[in-house]
């Protein structure tokens, strides 16, 4: 299996995937790509329509968008265990994933992914309010 990932250190969701993989220990194959560069799209165009990471192949399979590449390795791999087995517990995971996955605008536009920063920002409140549920979580 290749997993096709950016920058673990700006790319949020690169990591996610990579971190599904990593800890379910199934073995794969990481190939960096540079973001922004004309060999990402190129190396990309056989692998995902989207042309964004991360992207999966795995034999004849081929899976792109974080949350899909999660739901992949957990179906494939890991017969359903990532997910918590009873149904109100999964509902509320899944629920808290989506929210991961398609909320957090504050952060996201305020705060975008870098993890070796050091730097003094000013959030606004929307940005706060993304935190303190992020810390809720
Ligand atoms: N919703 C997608 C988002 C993927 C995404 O936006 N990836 C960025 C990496 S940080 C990318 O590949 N950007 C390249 C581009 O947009 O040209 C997911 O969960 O995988």
């Amino acid at each position: 299996m290749q997993l096709y990932i950016g920058n673990k250190n700006y790319s949020s969701w690169s990591l996610r995937a990579w971190i599904m993989l990593a800890k379910s220990e199934v073995k794969f194959e990481e190939v960096k790509l540079l973001l922004g560069t004309s060999e990402f799209y190129q190396r990309l165009e056989k692998v995902t329509p989207t042309h964004k990471v991360p992207a999966v192949v795995d034999g004849n399979v081929k899976v792109w968008d974080s949350l899909a590449i999660c739901e992949y390795i957990n179906d494939a791999y890991l017969s359903g265990s990532a997910w918590p087995e009873l149904a109100r517990q999964k509902a509320e995971a899944r629920a808290i994933a989506c929210e991961m996955h398609s909320g957090f605008n504050g952060v996201r536009n305020e705060m975008p992914m870098n993890i070796r920063a050091k730097r003094k920002i000013v959030l606004s409140e929307h940005a706060k309010n993304d935190i303190l549920r992020i810390q809720q979580i």
